[in-house]
């Protein structure tokens, strides 16, 4: 949208939506503290314990608005087959108007806020500005950790920036004198998360959670920049982003794709167990990707904050996020102990007794989890120990390697590298977890597929998705590229226990890409690409029987025919794939053949 245009869309969003009073936020540390405290005055959120926690406080939802409502999320292109068979559609000409009638008067009682905002460095090329009206003071909170926000972002819109509008309300408007919810929101089928990705326009009506509110992240940076992206040359993608140091002081940059649950924050913040080898956090969730004049492809994080699971994360699985969230950290969905700080299944051993998430008294061995699945912790990034500098870096950082993976105890080995970009790009296009909920019991055991971990983030026609990765590559030498990889950390064996000891020993497998990297690292071609020359891989002080090392690297002929007719199968249902995709399938099902 133009930046003339600004107040008149201010202007008319208020008129619309009938807030009592409109507030500009400039950003700053006050105004910060000063929302948190309202809230913990009108019993919306508690302050933590100031000794043990400092400058934090506790969020808890409504028990009907706990995470991203991916049933309720739509891309509203103009024409149906540009939002493809993946993404949930509505026409632009209904939807407009039926949210046009949920939003009017849905603030009244309430303040708007208005968040100037961007996602990436200021001044790096690719950067999108974007101004979030919301009457939540919870999402303007959490926004002003996550994105760089503030009236000097305003200052560049109204310079001249093209801004993306991004709508918000909880939907939950007060008659006069109505007392609030601590957690207000709107029933599951008023729920809108919005795109309309021809205006660049993003309308979200009824969560207040996470990803459906605050629009910088999932809405912005990966679903509507995804689309900017296919248009302007550049890729939104779901990834980390982490710097790799090797002994001799070398640097490389890898970035990661996994989907939801499988450790990407982890792997992002990991303490190598090698010696003298440093993994550096650039970004733990999306990297955008774009090509300078070298004809190489970089990487910026567009955030400036960690949104990540609670549940799990202890000082023994990832002791720089437990680090990060020693003070200023907005926690939502956690247990509150006796004295006033958090907990969470995975961090400790459970106290006797607990405040749930419910804000209902828990008693160790109750039955119902304390704090809740997704329950989470918002950070700066800057609290991270092991930031590297180049987070905030506008010339972004030269990829070396891309991993693609997810959670499948059976078929993928350890660590595969593509024989080429295509073939990398194929192996992204294959991604995928088993699936375990018994909900959906029928499926059990059968592979969701998830490309890239973009499924719920593409923000048009998947085909085209595909195609952009090989547009990425066009004008630019193969030895110039990112080498892809396959990466699998979930191996089972038969007795249903993890092979891979996981965390800490990934730096193994990630010295292992380095030194192909470098050349000092040999490879032995496989049908599915090349995997370690044992001699190559380090293994020292891990105890690992050569059986169990046979089974990680190991190639189940029948299960990746089967697994390729799968994926065909699969192609099918999204109406076809591009050429070259085809054209891996076929050259794995040969390499197959032939072994
Ligand atoms: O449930 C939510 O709203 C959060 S989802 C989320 C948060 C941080 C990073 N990634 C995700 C995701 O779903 O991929
Ligand atoms: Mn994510």
């Amino acid at each position: 949208m133009d930046y003339r245009k600004v107040n008149e869309w201010i202007t008319e969003m208020a008129t619309l939506c009938k807030p009592d009073r409109i507030h500009f936020c400039d950003g700053s540390k006050e105004e910060y503290i000063k929302l948190l405290e309202q809230q913990v005055s009108e019993n919306k959120a508690i302050k933590l314990n100031e000794s043990k926690r400092p400058c934090s406080y506790a969020f808890f939802s409504d028990p009907s608005d706990v995470a991203r409502v991916e049933d309720r999320t739509f891309i509203s292109s103009v024409l149906k087959e540009d939002a493809g068979p993946t993404n949930n559609w509505i026409d632009p000409k209904i939807l407009k108007p039926k949210m046009t009638e949920l939003f009017d008067g849905s603030m009244k009682g309430r303040t708007m806020f208005v968040i100037p905002f961007v996602m990436g460095p200021v001044g790096a090329l690719i950067s999108q500005y974007g101004i979030q009206l919301t009457d939540s003071p919870y999402v303007v909170c959490n926004m002003r950790v996550m994105t760089r926000m503030g009236e000097h972002i305003m200052d560049i819109i109204e310079s001249g920036k093209d801004f993306v509008p991004c709508l918000h309300s909880v939907g939950y408007p007060l008659a006069h004198n109505q007392k609030d919810l601590p957690w207000p929101s709107a029933p599951i089928d008023q729920k809108y998360i919005a795109h309309f990705p021809e205006e660049r326009l993003i309308w979200s009506y009824g969560s207040g959670y996470g990803g459906n509110a605050l629009l910088g992240k999932k809405c912005l940076a990966l679903r509507i920049a995804s689309k900017i992206g296919k248009e302007e040359g550049f890729m939104a993608e779901h990834m980390l982003i982490l710097k790799l140091t090797n002994p001799k002081g070398i640097v490389k940059y890898i970035l990661g794709a996994f989907p939801s649950a499988c450790g990407k924050t982890n792997l992002a913040m990991l303490i190598p167990t090698i010696p003298g080898w440093k993994v550096e956090t650039v970004g733990d969730d999306i990297a955008w990707i774009f090509k300078k004049d070298d004809g190489k492809l970089y990487a910026i994080n567009p955030e400036k904050g960690f949104f990540g699971v609670a549940k799990g994360t202890s000082y023994q699985t990832n002791y720089n996020a437990m680090k990060s969230i020693e003070k200023n950290t907005i926690f939502t969905n956690v247990a509150i102990t006796k004295d006033n700080d958090v907990y969470w299944e995975g961090m400790e051993e459970a106290p006797d007794e607990l405040l749930s998430w419910k804000k209902q008294l828990w008693h160790r061995g109750d039955k119902e989890p304390a704090a809740h699945p997704n329950s989470r912790f918002t950070v700066p990034i800057e609290q991270a120990p092991n930031l590297a500098k180049e987070y905030d870096d506008k010339e972004g950082v030269l990829i070396s390697a891309i991993l693609v993976g997810g959670r499948r105890a059976t078929t993928i080995p350890l660590v595969t590298e593509a024989y080429s970009f295509n073939h990398g790009v194929f192996m992204g296009s294959m991604m995928g977890s088993e699936i375990t909920a018994a909900a959906i019991s029928n499926n059990i055991g059968k592979v969701r597929r998830d490309p890239f971990a973009m499924l719920p983030f593409i923000g048009y026609h998947i085909k085209d998705y595909f195609t952009h990765w090989f547009d990425m590559k066009k004008g630019t030498k193969e030895s110039d590229l990112p080498k892809i990889y396959y990466v699998n950390w979930f191996r089972k064996n038969d007795k249903g226990d993890f092979v891979w000891p996981g965390f800490g020993d990934n730096s193994r497998v990630l010295k292992w890409i380095f030194e192909r990297q470098e050349g000092t690292a040999n490879g032995i071609e496989t049908p599915l690409g090349i995997m370690p020359d044992k001699d190559s891989f380090d293994l020292d002080g891990l105890n690992l029987e050569q059986n169990v090392l046979d089974e990680l690297f190991s190639v189940d002929k029948e299960a990746w025919l089967s697994e390729v007719e799968d994926l065909r199968a699969y192609y099918e249902t999204l109406g076809g794939v591009p050429k070259e995709l085809y054209d891996e399938l076929e050259a794995l099902k040969d390499r197959l053949m032939k072994a």
